[in-house]
């Protein structure tokens, strides 16, 4: 298996895709996207360094080895240099990667409801 994100402000939806996805198959690899990268797609840093998001991420049950995204583009390659039979990412990436289904199965698993990075933020930013 493998499945991407940047997972920023780690929370309870980060921790089901992961563990969702590592339920479909015996071995979840994570790419972790970059702070290069984040800053080119959404023009902001996130709020916890790429090191410390990998060292998160890589310290989870369900998953046995990370390694960081550097481009969105470079999909069909981290699937194979994994040797992913699967990619699975949440369904707000709906259709987004139907392209590599000639490399492996893409499966998109529903969102947890009502949280988000960015909502977690602004309700951080307003109790200070
Ligand atoms: N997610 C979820 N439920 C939420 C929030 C996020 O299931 N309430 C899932 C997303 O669908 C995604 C994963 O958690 O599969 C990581 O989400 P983000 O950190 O927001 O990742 P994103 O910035 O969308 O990924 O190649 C993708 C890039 O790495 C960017």
């Amino acid at each position: 298996m493998i499945t991407f994100g940047t997972f920023d402000v780690f929370h309870v939806g980060h921790l089901r895709v992961i563990e969702r996805a590592a339920s479909l198959g015996d071995r979840l690899v994570v790419g972790v996207s970059g702070d290069e990268l984040n800053l080119r797609k959404k023009g902001r840093e996130p709020v916890f360094s790429q090191g410390e998001r990998l060292e998160i991420v890589a310290a989870l049950r369900a998953v046995d080895e990370v390694f960081v995204e550097e481009s969105l583009e470079l999909k069909r390659e981290y699937v194979q240099r994994y040797a992913a039979d699967v990619l699975v990412m949440g369904d707000d990436w709906e259709g987004r990667f139907d392209e590599l289904r000639d490399v492996c199965e893409v499966v998109y698993l529903p969102r947890t409801p009502a949280i988000s990075t960015t909502a977690l933020i602004e309700k951080i930013s307003a109790t200070t």
